[in-house]
């Protein structure tokens, strides 16, 4: 068994979910922030036999854009001038950003 776990954009995240369920994978969402952009995404859960981590694959190709977003300025305080970006830089953010992670063991109660 596999631990699928993707990091994706908030705006593909009901699209995903609807996916996954009409394919009868359970998952898990979660809330998360970017570390870089600190903007909120989605993270999601997803155990699967070992067999399906590729069609789960999939159906994130599918169903998960990358997007250009823009970073906003930020102030140098006290930092160095020099350095300092006046206006918003865009970033392409991936799709998905996925780990794929061996279960030792699952148990449900
Ligand atoms: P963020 O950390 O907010 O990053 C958003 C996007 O900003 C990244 O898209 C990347 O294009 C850009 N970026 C990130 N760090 C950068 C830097 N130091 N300099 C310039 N640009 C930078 P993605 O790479 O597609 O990542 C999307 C989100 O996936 C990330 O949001 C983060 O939440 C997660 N992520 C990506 N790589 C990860 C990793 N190795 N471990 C954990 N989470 C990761």
């Amino acid at each position: 068994m596999k631990l699928i776990i993707a990091v994706i954009q908030d705006k593909d995240s009901n699209r995903l979910s609807d996916a996954l369920v009409e394919n009868e994978f359970q998952a898990t969402k979660l809330s998360s922030t970017g570390g870089f952009l600190k903007a909120g995404n989605t993270t999601f859960m997803i155990g699967v036999e070992d067999t399906h981590v590729e069609r789960v694959l999939e159906i994130i190709k599918e169903n998960c854009k990358s997007r250009e977003q823009l970073v906003a300025p930020i102030s140098p305080m006290g930092g160095n001038a020099d350095s300092y970006v006046p206006y918003p830089v865009e970033v392409q953010v991936g799709g998905a950003t996925v780990f794929i992670l061996p279960v030792e063991e699952f148990e449900k109660f």
